[in-house]
């Protein structure tokens, strides 16, 4: 057992034995756990929903940063089982409980330009539609999914396209159409959860890992590889919901308060991410000015898309029907948005 794990198991039982077990409609104190630190993008958004709920209404928010409960595995647990009411996990490490929210990580389906990336999350039938349902068979009323920005490669060794790939183990989030990406790409893909990666490129378990730019520099990935590579094949996702039994018994101006909260975190956190991965890679090579840092060009990209339709492909036959369903209407409402 991990330390965080261990960490995790400790402060689960404080919480279990506290008088706030209930997760009904008369717990005046909810709790929300993130994937990520306060000053981080999950940690602005979870702030911000704090912030809006405590000045509309007698309820307060409790919130619980990436380490405090556990890893994203164990926060999603604790949701469902009621002991939090809020989380924020990313698709990422959603693949096993709703293999449809896979999707994210079909190579290049999604714009790098942030502005209509945005516009799509704030429009899209499929985000605001369809993934309702999917989250509701789980026990989680999806609240809001939102970006967090194009991710890079961060490497030991240069990528200039698939063939530098050959033989890096290259840690993903347990998702297993993440790690057919991977392995489409070249790489020998590891799923691993967060906790472990910083570790594992020191130690050499692991030579690669992909991240959005603003959490490469506050995890100082640079101090632990030596090239960031832009492909522009993702972005990242992530996902706020409720534990469904805890929102259905909520009176309908509660109800509301959260969906109010849950949009104005929304638009802050967009407008929080202008010019982030700009700044922030700034902050890296004046860590690191060795830091080399690629943008690939379109022919070096030939080959991760190449390697995407393939990607695409396998998303249908682990997902089916409802998987191509979903995927469709993203095509369409990203159409839309262009
Ligand atoms: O790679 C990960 O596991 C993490 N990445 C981000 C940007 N947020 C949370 C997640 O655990």
């Amino acid at each position: 057992m991990t330390m965080t794990r261990l960490l995790a198991g400790t402060a689960t039982l404080a919480l279990l034995a506290g008088p706030l077990l209930a997760a009904g409609a008369a717990a005046d104190t909810w709790r929300y756990a993130f994937e990520e630190s306060m000053d981080e993008v999950q940690g602005q958004y979870a702030q911000k929903f704090k912030e809006h709920i405590e000045a509309n209404s007698d309820h307060e928010i409790q919130l619980f940063p990436y380490g405090t409960l556990g890893e994203s595995a164990d926060i999603m647990e604790q949701t469902q089982s009621g002991i939090l009411q809020f989380v924020d996990q990313s698709p990422g490490f959603t693949g096993a409980l709703i293999p449809e929210a896979q999707v994210f990580f079909v190579p290049y389906l999604l714009p790098t330009d942030q502005e209509k990336l945005g516009r799509f999350f704030r429009d899209s039938k499929a985000i605001n539609e369809d993934f309702q349902d999917l989250y509701a068979e789980q026990g989680l009323e999806l609240l809001k999914m939102f970006p967090e920005g194009e991710v890079a490669m961060t490497t030991k060794s240069p990528v200039e396209g698939c063939d530098d790939l050959n033989e890096v183990k290259f840690r993903v989030m347990t998702n297993p159409l993440l790690v057919e990406s991977y392995r489409a790409f070249g790489a020998t893909p590891t799923p691993l959860p967060w906790g472990e990666v910083y570790g594992g490129l020191q130690t050499n378990i692991i030579q690669g890992q992909e991240n959005p730019t603003f959490y490469l520099y506050s995890n100082k990935l640079y101090e632990v590889t030596d090239y960031i590579t832009y492909a522009g094949h993702n972005n990242f996702t992530t996902a706020v919901m409720a534990n469904k039994d805890f929102y259905d018994g909520l009176a309908a101006e509660d109800q509301q308060v959260i969906q109010d909260a849950a949009s104005a975190a929304f638009d802050f956190i967009l407008d929080y991410q202008k010019g982030l991965a700009e700044s922030e890679l700034a902050k890296i090579k004046e860590a690191k000015p060795e830091m080399t840092v690629t943008v690939l060009t379109d022919e070096q990209r030939a080959c991760f898309k190449e390697a995407a339709a393939e990607v695409e492909a396998m998303y249908i036959d682990m997902t089916g029907e409802r998987g191509r369903e979903i995927l469709e209407q993203m095509k369409q409402d990203l159409a839309a948005v262009e």
